[in-house]
């Protein structure tokens, strides 16, 4: 496998330049179309994935930082969540932040603030990390930029940010690219590896740059089984090895359609990939879509074939659908949603997403 050590002994601040600063990142979730599902070693992924990033389900991350008032091993920082502390989430990031020290060392040195958001509400039960932890760590990069300078050029930083995010939350680190991106070692697209995502941007064809992803709410309870507790599982599945070779086989499959503007192969794969990552998950006993999610499935397979529309489904670990279609069928699927797939959602509830730009420096 590649080398890549990013630790780095020297980024200590001499005490006299020790002065307070503050990086604003906003970062959006992505949606993977070949699904990460199992990992090894120190969140490296047991198959390549690749996905979409969004447009509006983004995270807001301002970070504060100053010289502690005395220097420590001890990671200093307090996390508010829309305004209120929220301890499970701090205790994670101090965590993360721990682990980083060998890369960053400054971070001994100071004592930050975290204030953070989400632009899509809790309860609609949309994973986060991949947004909140692609924010941190684009705001990380930052403050070595801005303290140290030394990144070659943009794509130095954001293989850096990726890299990091990776280590935060493996989906993080394909959410620091517009359109899309390949997260995994595969042959199929050069450049790409393990330890960092890639932005595959300018290999997608026009027939996929404006995608909308509508997220259909089915439920906004908890995940009945966690990111990670989910990985673990793989571990003991019997069909964990197939898995990884349908994945692997498909990420061939699905660059060829992307790059061609091959809606059909897309959809068929996409869907493949989202029920298979299901499958997995019911075969250590989990069941996590819920009647309504099945009956959106059916839903748009039944919808497909009548109006022969390229509008596909895909999931999460969860039990929401993301409906994936072209723009020049908006106006038609809307109303299909709104009358026929929004009433099988929590109060109506679905949220309007899109093909993203990427993150952004505040
Ligand atoms: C993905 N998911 O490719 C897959 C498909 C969910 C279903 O990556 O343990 O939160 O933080 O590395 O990235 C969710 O897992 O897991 C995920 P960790 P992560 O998007």
């Amino acid at each position: 496998m590649e080398e890549l050590n990013y630790n780095n002994p020297s980024l200590i601040i001499e005490s006299a330049n020790l002065k307070p600063g503050k990086v604003v990142w906003r970062s959006p979730s992505n949606i993977a179309i070949v699904k990460y599902w199992g990992k090894h070693g120190v969140q490296l992924p047991r198959n390549p994935s690749v996905s979409f990033t969004l447009a509006s389900s983004i995270t807001d991350t301002l970070i504060e930082y100053q010289p502690k008032e005395t220097p420590s091993n001890e990671v200093e920082l307090e996390l508010y969540f829309h305004s209120e502390r929220k301890e499970d989430f701090e205790t994670k990031v101090k965590k993360y932040f721990a682990s980083l020290i060998d890369i960053f060392p400054f971070i001994k040195q100071m004592s930050f603030v975290i204030r953070t958001g989400n632009s899509f509400p809790h309860s609609a039960g949309i994973a986060s990390s991949a947004s909140a932890m692609s924010a941190l760590a684009l705001g990380l990069c930052s403050i070595e930029d801005e303290l140290f300078g030394g990144f070659e050029n943009d794509a130095a930083f954001d293989k850096k940010a990726s890299y990091l995010a990776r280590l935060g939350s493996g989906s993080a680190c394909r959410s620091i690219f517009p359109t899309m991106s390949v997260w995994g070692k595969t042959s199929h697209v050069e450049g790409s590896s393990d330890l960092y995502g890639i932005g595959i941007g300018d290999m997608v064809h026009e027939n996929f740059k404006d995608f909308h992803d509508d997220i259909l709410i089915v439920s906004g309870e908890e995940k009945s089984v966690s990111s990670t507790a989910g990985h673990a599982l793989m571990e003991g599945n019997p069909f964990a090895e197939p898995r990884y070779n349908q994945a692997r086989t498909n990420m061939g499959k699905v660059i060829a359609a992307i790059k061609a503007g091959d809606l059909e192969t897309f959809g068929k794969i996409t869907e493949e990939e989202a029920l298979s990552l299901h499958a997995m998950m019911m075969n250590s006993n989990y069941l996590l879509m819920r009647p309504n999610s099945l009956k959106i499935i059916e839903l748009v397979r039944e919808y497909r074939r009548e109006t022969n529309h390229p509008i596909y489904f895909t999931l999460d670990a969860g039990p929401n659908i993301h409906l994936l279609y072209p723009e020049n069928i908006m106006p038609e699927v809307r109303v299909f949603v709104d009358e026929q797939l929004a009433p099988l959602c929590v109060d109506n509830y679905f949220i309007g997403d899109w093909v993203g730009e990427g993150p952004e420096q505040q």
